[in-house]
């Protein structure tokens, strides 16, 4: 079948959206680190809208870098950078072509033209999606972890970065002895305050290599917050039958996704940006209560279904939403503990978000994979779960469905399902994880040891009774009578 690309963009059937502007005068302004399924479907949407614009600058084209694999170059490179995202819901799939997305370079097979596209001048903003684990910082307190590999690699030979933290502070230091005006650092991570974060492991960085340095990029470098919104699940070969079906021409990554989307960002951008406030985006000064919303209520629920619902059997999201008791426990979980938690953001209904949020789970044709949000717990439960327990604790409130969720990742990292079946723990942390769950036998021991596990819960979570008790509690439900029943059991005694 012949492949997408500038030249078949022309013939592609009239519903198919693609890009309103010029490319061969494209221009990159923006290097993003983490090319992967959400930065394609989120912020290269974005963009590719906003460089649609009536008399829009062209000079926001994007340079995807892959920081290891080359697949994702591999598959856009014979397509000129283009890509369809198929949007899906109950009522059909719509697709798009994106042309925002220049190239794609691959550090792993070396830095330098990595390098030389984070030093030009025309770039001016550097944007990132890297995963959690992928800012090499330890998650309970979000400092830089000094002991991880590739932290320690990157300060042994800084001209060869292999890590994003390495690559940012490289390319802002040949910058600054270049003469050439920083870029703005615009982290799309859910990370806690992730722009201060970033700022905060970039300056520890520095600051071990040459504290001048560092003192450079505190005077001169922004990090805006923001707040990132839209789920994006791995594309299937199912998924690239369905774009090569619309399209009539084959795409070798297409990424599906929900039709919401939402992008609150701190307008903290020292040389420029795309008009993103026009096409969607909010800009505002202080994302806090945004993301804290974001993270708790979409994010702290996604992991506790993705945890028990791995657990239970079920596949997707949209499958454990189906499940009537499932479904109740979530919203339970979001109003009566999750929400109370989060000062409500401007103009934000919060029971309305809330509702809406139970849609997006739901939605019966994105086949979101509860293992694939079980992945990398250990970078996500803190910001998720934990923070909003503290909350709880400190103000002398219950919370039985935050226990219930931790004691289900509790359980999943154990690394045996509820059918004595391996399940296989895609975790950085999944071997310590898996040695703490095996140093004793008993559930309390079990739970004990892995809340012992600083990096995750800090030094408070595991000495408190009233976070230990009832996350235990829930543990030994869930390994004598399974998710399912916990489950039903919980929905059975509490009011509807
Ligand atoms: C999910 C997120 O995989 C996960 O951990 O919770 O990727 C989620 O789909 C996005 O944050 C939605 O914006």
């Amino acid at each position: 079948m012949t492949r997408l690309d500038n030249g078949t963009l022309a013939s592609l059937p009239g519903s198919v959206r693609r890009p309103a502007y010029d490319r061969a005068h494209l221009q990159t302004g923006i290097v993003h680190l983490g090319i992967g399924n959400f930065h394609r479907a989120h912020q290269a949407e974005f963009t590719d809208d906003a460089l649609g614009l009536p008399g829009a600058s062209l000079e926001w084209g994007i340079t995807g870098v892959s920081l290891r694999s080359p697949s994702v170059r591999d598959a856009l490179l014979p397509q000129d950078g283009l890509y369809t995202v198929v949007q899906r819901d109950g009522s059909g799939a719509r697709a798009r072509v994106i042309g925002s997305v220049r190239q794609v370079l691959v550090n792993q097979e070396g830095p330098a033209a990595v390098l030389d596209a984070m030093t030009d001048p025309g770039v001016r903003i550097v944007s990132l999606t890297v995963t959690e684990k992928g800012y090499c910082h330890d998650p309970a307190t979000g400092d830089l972890d000094e002991s991880h590999p590739a932290i320690v690699a990157d300060l042994a030979h800084p001209d060869r970065p292999g890590s994003a933290i390495g690559l940012l502070v490289e390319a802002l230091d040949r910058r600054r002895r270049s003469g050439i005006p920083p870029f703005t650092v615009l982290t799309c991570d859910n990370l806690p305050s992730n722009g201060d974060t970033v700022r905060k492991l970039l300056l520890r960085f520095a600051e071990l290599r040459d504290p001048g340095l560092a003192r450079w990029i505190d005077d001169t470098v922004t990090f805006p917050n923001t707040m990132v919104d839209r789920i994006v699940p791995a594309t299937t070969d199912a998924d690239r039958a369905e774009a090569a079906g619309i399209l009539g021409v084959e795409d070798a990554w297409p990424v599906a996704a929900e039709p919401f989307r939402q992008w609150v960002i701190e307008d903290r951008f020292t040389a420029g940006r795309p008009q993103w406030e026009r096409v969607g985006a909010q800009l505002v000064d202080d994302v806090a209560p945004f993301e804290l919303m974001k993270l708790r209520l979409l994010n702290g629920s996604h992991s506790t279904l993705a945890y028990l619902g791995v657990l239970a059997g079920h596949e997707t999201v949209d499958a454990v939403m189906a499940v009537p008791s499932f479904a109740r426990l979530i919203r339970s979980l979001m109003a009566d503990e999750l929400a109370p938690t989060v000062p409500p953001p401007p103009d934000t209904d919060m029971a309305a978000y809330q509702v809406a949020l139970c849609e997006r789970f739901a939605n019966p044709a994105l086949k979101h994979r509860t293992r694939q949000i079980a992945m990398d717990g250990s970078q996500k439960l803190p910001q998720r779960l934990l923070e909003p327990a503290r909350d709880r604790l400190d103000g002398g409130q219950p919370l039985p469905l935050i226990a219930l969720g931790v004691a289900a990742w509790c359980r999943y990292v154990g690394g045996v399902d509820e059918a004595g079946q391996p399940i296989k723990v895609d975790d950085p942390l999944a071997d310590r994880l898996r040695a703490a769950s095996d140093s004793a036998n008993d559930p309390a021991g079990k739970v004990a040891a892995l809340l012992a596990v600083q990096e995750v819960f800090g030094t408070d979570l595991g000495r408190s009774d009233e976070f230990v008790g009832p996350v235990t509690k829930a543990y030994e439900n869930l390994v004598t009578n399974g998710a399912s029943a916990t489950v039903e059991a919980w929905a059975a005694q509490s009011q509807p």
